[in-house]
């Protein structure tokens, strides 16, 4: 099958890479795409060096799949156009996920709505993504009323310029300021841009997303989103209302079994998930599992995931994965 990927050279697009090798997917021609200054550069893929090349040549290619992750602007001007020629995107922008008519999926909870003239799919925001994963099964059980989150984010959420002015900062290199504010021995609480009502894009992206993925409306959300100065993945504290009572060993039971999920959750050890150890994993670890003490039939619980991984590449790939076993792929 000839697969684009679509910001190649990307510290997603490097990921998605990774992750396509990894998970042996069938790639018969890769065509790596990039912004025109790096049309011409090689990338490696499986050993192999591929020419990155510009989007009128990859959608000349006719792959089956695009994965996109090369910013909304570039993907609102460009999906239609890889879609109309027959080419299946999966859009790692936040350009699509909340157009009705587009399909935002984690494939754990809601691939089932995928079908063949779907040409546009949306791929969640990372920190959307690992909080649905883990909540999917709860919600299925108990019924979610309402979730109190607030994260704890990678600087490889927004790119290499963030990582570059992390490890700068850390070896005293005046460089390139991806934050406004000094990443090293701080804490932001602001992830994108402020919008009217106080909140961040990405604090209501966690918000709207949830209750489009999980197919609920009636799920309150409220989000607090913060970048720390760590690399290995985002992390989240979530406060969990239910409808009714949960047994908690029913919950680690379930977590236990859930696809995609691992449970890391054995304080007596200090046994719980953290960045570190999710760095390059696919998996949503959760740990901390314990009850709000301040009100009914409420769970407290943490939740890590690498955000280029689970949060981006990996989750690209699998809905390319469901798509292309279903035969949903032209
Ligand atoms: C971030 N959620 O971590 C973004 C990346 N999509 O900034």
């Amino acid at each position: 099958m000839k697969v684009a990927v679509v910001g190649a050279t990307g510290l997603v697009g490097t990921k998605m890479l990774q992750v396509l090798a990894e998970r042996n997917f069938p790639v018969t021609e890769l065509i790596p795409v990039a912004s025109e200054k790096s049309v011409g550069k090689e990338v490696e893929y499986q050993g192999k060096k591929y020419k990155v090349v510009s989007m009128t040549d990859a959608i000349a290619a006719k792959p089956a799949v695009a994965l996109f992750s090369a910013g909304g602007s570039t993907s609102l001007e460009w999906a239609p156009k890889f879609a109309a020629a027959g080419i299946t995107v999966i859009d790692n922008s936040s350009a699509w996920r909340m157009d009705p008519a587009k399909p935002l999926v984690v494939p754990e909870l809601n691939a089932d709505i995928l079908t063949a003239t779907d040409k546009i799919i949306a791929n969640p925001n990372c920190s959307t993504i690992q909080m649905v994963v883990a909540l999917n099964p709860l919600h299925k059980k108990y019924g979610i009323k309402r979730l109190v989150v607030s994260t704890y984010q990678s600087v490889t959420g927004t790119g290499v310029k963030a990582v570059d002015q992390l490890m700068n900062e850390r070896k005293g290199i005046q460089g390139e300021m991806a934050y406004k504010y000094p990443i090293d021995l701080n804490v932001i609480p602001q992830i994108d841009v402020f919008l009217d009502n106080g909140y961040t894009k990405e604090e209501m992206k966690m918000v709207n997303e949830t209750k489009k993925i999980m197919r609920d409306e009636t799920i309150r959300v409220t989000a607090t989103t913060v970048r720390i100065p760590v690399m290995g993945g985002h992390s989240e504290s979530v406060n969990v209302e239910f409808a009714q009572d949960f047994d908690l060993n029913e919950i680690r039971s379930l977590l236990s079994s859930a696809p995609g999920v691992v449970l890391v959750d054995d304080p007596a050890n200090a046994q719980y998930p953290m960045p570190k150890d999710a760095h390059e994993k696919d998996e949503v670890f959760v740990g901390r599992l314990r009850r709000d003490e301040s009100q009914p039939n409420t769970l407290n619980m943490w939740i890590v995931s690498d955000n280029l991984r689970k949060g981006a590449a990996t989750n690209a790939v699998q809905i390319a994965e469901y798509l292309q076993q279903k035969g949903l792929l032209s």
